[in-house]
């Protein structure tokens, strides 16, 4: 709510919003909802670490089922969100995620800046004293390769090296991963990342990890005008021709005398 009046009070501001899973998803889960819906002109950077850090470590939206917490001491048993589904179904326009020791990440916030709209970016975060190395399963340098699949406008969806490839099911209208031999992922089948395509990006947010890599990059981005361009746009058109004069408006129509 703060990030939408700042803007809408100085849009020529670069807003920029840095939220955590809870904030971002529970404790403020509203705000992050309509912000991306109206589709304010700011970037929204929600770093995931899956725990709440700050208030010592009870289990988040995002923790993993299962999760031993002060707030789960036998493990949580709810399932947890995905922010960027979330985003995605409040209506995004663009959705990215990274990591906070990507090498990728400053490509990535420069594409959210770059769009004109809500621009949503999941960083997956290591919170070393509560939560520490939860996503060691695909930031580990010895299985990062065999494990990410970094989406890029017109590239096709390669990973490990160039030998696997995500691929459309048709008959089941989902993704497969499928082998790519001697370089020949067109032969294989593999899609060419098409950053509009708002099918295809629901499919990579969703993509469950473990048979699949974590979907990594700029996964969707497709604007549209922005809610404080037709904000101001319907402002200075209900103005033109007219001057203000608060004490005219005020005194319009109806008044009442209180007696006694
Ligand atoms: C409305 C409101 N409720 C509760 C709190 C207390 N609080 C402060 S930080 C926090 C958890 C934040 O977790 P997350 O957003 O994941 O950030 P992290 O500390 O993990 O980076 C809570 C519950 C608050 N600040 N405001
Ligand atoms: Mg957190």
């Amino acid at each position: 709510a703060f990030a939408t009046g700042i803007k809408l009070a100085n849009p020529e501001l670069d807003v920029w919003v840095i939220t955590g899973d809870g904030d971002g998803m529970s404790i403020g889960g509203n705000h992050t909802m309509h912000i991306i819906r109206r589709n304010v002109n700011t970037q929204i950077l929600l770093f995931n670490n899956e725990i709440y850090g700050l208030t010592k470590g009870q289990y988040s939206p995002t923790s993993r089922e299962g999760t031993h917490s002060p707030t789960s001491p036998l493990g949580s048993v709810d399932h947890p969100a995905s922010p960027c589904a979330f985003a995605l179904g409040a209506g995004g326009r663009f959705i990215a995620r990274s990591y906070d020791v990507s090498k990728d990440l400053p490509s990535v916030l420069k594409a959210a800046h770059a769009h004109q709209g809500a621009a949503f970016v999941e960083i997956f975060q290591n919170c070393i004293v509560y939560n520490k190395d939860r996503f060691d399963d695909f930031t580990a340098k010895p299985v990062a390769d065999a494990s990410q699949v970094w989406a890029r406008n017109g590239e096709p969806l390669l990973f490990a090296k160039g030998t696997k490839g995500i691929a459309l099911d048709h008959a089941t209208l989902s993704l497969k991963v499928v082998d790519v031999v001697d370089g020949d992922w067109q032969a294989a089948g593999v899609l060419v990342h098409n950053a509009t395509n708002r099918t295809i990006a629901h499919l990579l947010v969703e993509m469950p990890f473990g048979p699949f890599p974590m979907a990594l990059g700029v996964i969707y981005d497709d604007p549209r005008p922005t809610f404080e361009s037709a904000l101001l746009g319907q402002d200075a058109k209900a103005r033109t021709g007219k001057s203000a004069d608060l004490g005219k408006l005020l005194a319009k129509g109806q008044t009442w005398t209180v007696a006694g």
